[in-house]
């Protein structure tokens, strides 16, 4: 199989962390892209219309994206439990959250990046964060207990989330009013699947 992937994406991270945990790396070949919104790699638009990344090639040549599609079937190859039926709508809600925060955090990054600079829209830019940080409020304050316990795939994707808060957004402190999530995030964070992945 190979993994359509970049290492600075957080929606790739987390199957290339699922990849680590679940033992599954000489199975899969990364294939480093660049894409952007509005430059798609051919690569990309090959093995996903929507232009966007991680996308997995299976053996056959069929495609599966997006990012939750991926893990959940590299979960159910390998057995690994990550999406334990007996939790598996908070586990899939959970989930949803971390995306959310990371499709916000995403969305700041390509206004600054992407967008030219007499388009860009501060306040739409605010607006992102304001959901982001929501989403972090709502983890630190109602969904610590699904962050123990057996490694779960939100536990995976909360953690690819706040990786990348540090990464793209470290001025916005999202440490600041979240104690129990972010003392959660430094032993997460220092999974060997976590530190390898780690973008730079
Ligand atoms: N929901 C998708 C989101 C993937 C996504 O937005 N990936 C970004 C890179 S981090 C991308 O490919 N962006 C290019 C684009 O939006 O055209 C998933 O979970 O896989």
């Amino acid at each position: 199989m190979k993994l359509i992937t970049a290492d600075a994406s957080p929606f790739a991270r987390k199957v290339r962390v699922v990849l680590r945990e679940t033992g599954q790396t000489d199975a899969v070949e990364e294939v480093q892209v660049m894409t952007t919104p509005v430059a798609t790699a051919d690569e990309v638009k090959a093995a996903n219309p929507l232009g966007k990344i991680p996308a997995l090639i299976l053996d056959d040549g069929r495609a599966l994206f997006d990012s939750r599609v991926i893990t959940r079937y590299l979960d159910s190859v390998a057995g690994a439990g990550l999406y334990p039926e007996d939790r598996i709508w908070d586990i899939l809600t959970l989930e949803a959250m971390a995306d959310g925060i990371l499709e916000a955090a995403v969305l700041m990054v390509y206004e600054g990046r992407v967008r030219p600079e007499e388009k860009q829209y501060a306040g739409w830019v605010e607006a992102q964060w304001a959901k982001a940080i929501r989403g972090v409020g709502a983890v630190n304050d109602t969904w610590m207990e699904m962050l123990s316990g057996p490694l779960n795939m939100c536990q995976i994707s909360v953690g690819c989330a706040l990786g990348y808060l540090d990464f793209r957004h470290p001025d916005r402190d999202w440490r600041a009013d979240h104690p129990a999530l972010a003392e959660w995030y430094v032993t997460f964070g220092a999974r060997p699947a976590m530190e390898e992945t780690r973008p730079a």
